[in-house]
């Protein structure tokens, strides 16, 4: 490693648009951009952020941005069209990087949305696009793709399985993500009680895990921001009998109170699952996972050691996986944390990530 690669480097950070940092509408990339301002904040990088209005992160400033939030891609359709609201908050944030951007070594886009992607050619500071979902829209798939292909390096995804839904695959650079451990207590013992972490919307199927926790008899603990109400009605009419214990959007300190106790996670996503920070959360706290077998949680579960991964989108395989979750050391679950997901190991693949990204400009 040359001297270059040693220095700390200053990076602007540019969130989500959907919603405010802290609100929980911005699902798991609110927590990777969290993670990973801590984890390079303690190697010594200089980070700015730029987000939403009214957003809000533990011990670091913000540059708050006005103006209407960006529709939730995972609800357009293959071939909606782009679409800016009036006032775009996405504009508004990215008029701001123009006249920072000088400032900076490398500017970090958090946003699953055209804009940035497009004007990565327009700024002299180099842009590392952390694709926060697998591929959702055509006209995103071209926008991500042709980046990817002129600028190599530059598209970063979390899984190999999330690069998959992509034509592109090839042209993305996977640096996993990363955690505060230390947030996260371990528990050896267990309570008679099963947990779902997650925005509650269609693409998450809690209904899958309700109607396993109702044949079970365990209650299930429910924890997430409520993007679809009407959805989370229906699921509660669907199963009378369950026991669904809904507790809100808890901040990590309350939410792993709650978690680290459960017998396991089950994680029954319909789509294929970037990556799965739920699946981490519940292996830091000791606790096993039941998934299903697609997405980022297939490639980070091992198989009868740290949980258990059924057939996609089968309730009766969910609940044989439930039933085998004693067979799970919860010692095992919260070391796969620390040797795969931990800040430092996050760390240490974004610096090598942002290296093959400075080191291509030439
Ligand atoms: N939709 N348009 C848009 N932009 C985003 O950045 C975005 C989104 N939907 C969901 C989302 N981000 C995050 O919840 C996921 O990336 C995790």
């Amino acid at each position: 490693m040359g001297f270059a690669e040693q220095s700390s480097l200053k990076l602007l950070f540019v969130s989500t648009p959907v919603g405010p940092l802290g609100s929980g509408v911005g699902g798991g990339v609110e927590l990777t951009l969290l993670n990973m301002l801590t984890a390079l904040a303690s190697r010594g990088h200089k980070i700015q952020v730029i987000a939403p209005q009214d957003s809000r992160l533990p011990h670091h400033p913000v540059v708050e941005v006005p103006g209407h939030p960006q529709i939730l891609a995972q609800t357009q359709s293959r071939e909606t069209p782009i679409h800016l609201p009036s006032n775009s908050v996405l504009a508004n944030m990215w008029s701001r990087v123009l006249t920072l951007q000088s400032h900076y070594d490398l500017v970090v886009n958090f946003a699953y949305d055209w804009l940035p992607l497009y004007l990565t050619p327009f700024l002299t500071t180099p842009i590392a696009h952390l694709i926060s979902m697998g591929s959702l829209t055509e006209a995103m798939d071209q926008i991500i793709g042709q980046i990817a292909q002129d600028y190599p390096y530059q598209i970063g995804v979390h899984t190999q399985a999330q690069a998959q839904t992509f034509l592109f695959a090839q042209h993305c650079y996977p640096v996993g993500n990363g955690f505060d451990l230390s947030l996260y207590q371990f528990s050896a013992t267990s309570a008679p009680y099963l947990c779902w972490l997650g925005r509650i919307a269609p693409e998450k199927a809690l209904e899958d895990a309700v109607a396993a926790a109702e044949r079970t008899g365990l209650p299930l603990k429910v924890m997430g921001h409520i993007q679809d109400q009407t959805y989370f009605d229906s699921i509660r009419t669907q199963f009378p009998q369950a026991q669904i214990d809904y507790l809100g959007f808890l901040d990590t300190a309350a939410m792993q109170q709650v978690l680290r106790q459960s017998q396991g996670l089950l994680v029954t996503p319909r789509w294929v699952e970037a990556f799965g920070n739920v699946v981490i959360e519940a292996l830091a706290c000791g606790v096993p996972v039941v998934a299903y077998n697609r997405g980022g949680p297939a490639e980070i579960i091992r198989e009868g050691e740290t949980g258990w991964l059924v057939e996609a989108d089968n309730v009766e395989a969910l609940i044989q996986g439930v039933q085998k979750l004693p067979e799970i050391d919860r010692q095992a679950c919260r070391q796969q944390a620390e040797q795969d997901y931990s800040l430092s190991a996050f760390a240490e693949r974004l610096e090598q990530w942002f290296q093959k990204i400075l080191q291509a400009q030439g």
